[in-house]
């Protein structure tokens, strides 16, 4: 793997070039054609990097529409992790004002009062669009939940197994657990009139086209997950409404699933009675390259997340000698996490970790903490999860091309003075 691939705009580029070699192959079409169909005619046609460049210096908006200060997030791109260390003490709920980014794009600046949702599509006698306020008048679901990015760990792919990921190198901050309100997205579907011949759903966001998608961001959801009590279209976040980041003025939450299944600035449901494929279930977010081979009709396509864990602390730490008390949290989309393991000296030894909220919720997580008398010297402090359903973090993640759901132990390196 070119290690320039963890870098986002290299990143970017590298899927748009993969994009057009691949619709060459498949349309038969020219270079420029295919970059002309993607970008219009407007733009200059030398090269693609000529046109992510003009899109983004084109761009007036501002990414990201929050205050994300640099002692709570890390920058990357278009996307902002949370920092571990911010969250210490704050509580299961992830305030808003804490909440990761993973924007493909820039956040759209929607009218709620105009806005709203359309459901139509073959899958459905009855399309129709539901408003803000026809949202809110429909029976209130409220749950906390997890969203977390498929990538979330990526970088360890990387500096823990030496096989860098393609995609953003985030640590372990692309998480947060949310206390979302909403209507189900089942109630919808039956308004619409959901028929029995219903296979997949696709959910659009109202952000710009992503270039190297050539569509919206845009995620098939099979119509067995989608009708599911817990799939909620949400339009509060922690008691308020939606932060224009997280999706205003409505957004999916499809608990236990991969972010971009989450998805944000919903304009449009179609109900299909096929299978449905775009590049976010084929180029992206599935499980190519190592043991898993080229892109195929067989490789697997990422639905359920996987347990992880992340101490409360900078990266790396550092601590004066002395009696501490150590806090993290694990998670698991496979549900509640039943038991933490702290090792301080490179997993020879490891202390059982005495859990906050047992009987944490379902996809969320739960808090930690653990004494450690730190002496003077360089460590490599470890958390291992398990959960409910028996799964352990293991020692080592199967590398993946995409750097995708990396759950192997971390080593969160730490100085003691
Ligand atoms: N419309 C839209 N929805 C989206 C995305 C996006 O770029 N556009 N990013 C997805 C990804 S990859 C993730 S991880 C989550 C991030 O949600 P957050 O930014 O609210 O934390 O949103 C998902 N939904
Ligand atoms: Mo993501």
């Amino acid at each position: 793997m070119n290690p320039s691939l963890r870098d986002e705009a290299t990143y970017e580029q590298d899927r748009l070039e993969r994009y057009v070699r691949k619709q060459e192959q498949e349309t038969g079409l020219s270079r420029r054609e295919i970059l002309k169909k993607l970008f219009g005619a407007s733009v200059g046609l030398a090269s693609a990097a000529a046109f992510t460049g003009r899109a983004y210096a084109a761009e007036p908006l501002p990414p990201i529409v929050k205050p994300t200060p640099n002692d709570k997030f890390i920058t990357l791109s278009t996307n902002r992790e949370t920092r571990f260390e911010a969250l210490k003490g704050v509580g299961e709920v992830t305030p808003a004002a804490l909440f990761f980014i993973r924007n493909h794009t820039t956040t759209p600046r929607i009218d709620g009062a105009t806005w709203s949702l359309r459901i139509e599509g073959p899958g459905v006698t009855n399309p129709r669009n539901f408003t803000l306020a026809d949202l809110e008048a429909l029976p209130q679901v409220t749950q906390t939940r997890a969203i977390e990015c498929a990538g979330n760990g990526r970088s360890f792919y990387g500096s823990q197994q030496g096989t860098a990921g393609s995609g953003t190198a985030w640590r372990l901050g692309a998480i947060g657990v949310g206390t979302w309100t909403g209507v189900r997205l089942s109630t919808l579907l039956e308004l619409a009139g959901l028929k029995n011949t219903a296979v997949d759903i696709l959910p659009e966001g109202l952000d710009d086209v992503f270039p190297a998608a050539g569509t919206h961001v845009s995620r098939p959801l099979p119509i067995e997950r989608a009708t599911d009590d817990d799939v909620l279209v949400v339009t509060k976040l922690n008691g308020e409404t939606l932060p224009q980041d997280h999706g205003y003025p409505a957004r999916l939450l499809v608990p236990g699933w991969i972010g971009i299944a989450n998805i944000k600035w919903l304009g449009k449901i179609t109900v299909a009675e096929e299978a449905l494929f775009n590049y976010f279930n084929t180029t992206q977010y599935t499980f190519i390259g190592g043991s898993y081979g080229p892109l195929g009709p067989s490789s697997p396509v990422l639905g359920r997340q996987v347990v992880k864990s992340a101490f409360e602390l900078p990266f790396p730490a550092t601590f004066t000698a002395g009696l501490k008390l150590i806090t993290g949290r694990s998670w698991s989309a496979h549900g509640t996490i039943k038991r933490v393991d702290v090792s301080f000296d490179e997993g020879t030894t490891w202390t059982r970790a005495v859990l906050k909220n047992r009987g944490n919720d379902p996809q969320g997580w739960v808090e930690w903490q653990v004494q450690w008398n730190a002496k003077a010297g360089s460590y490599g402090l470890k958390a291992r999860a398990t959960d409910s359903a028996g799964n352990v973090q293991p020692v080592t993640t199967p590398f993946n091309t995409n750097g995708y759901q990396f759950d192997a132990i971390v080593r969160h390196p730490a100085v003691v003075s």
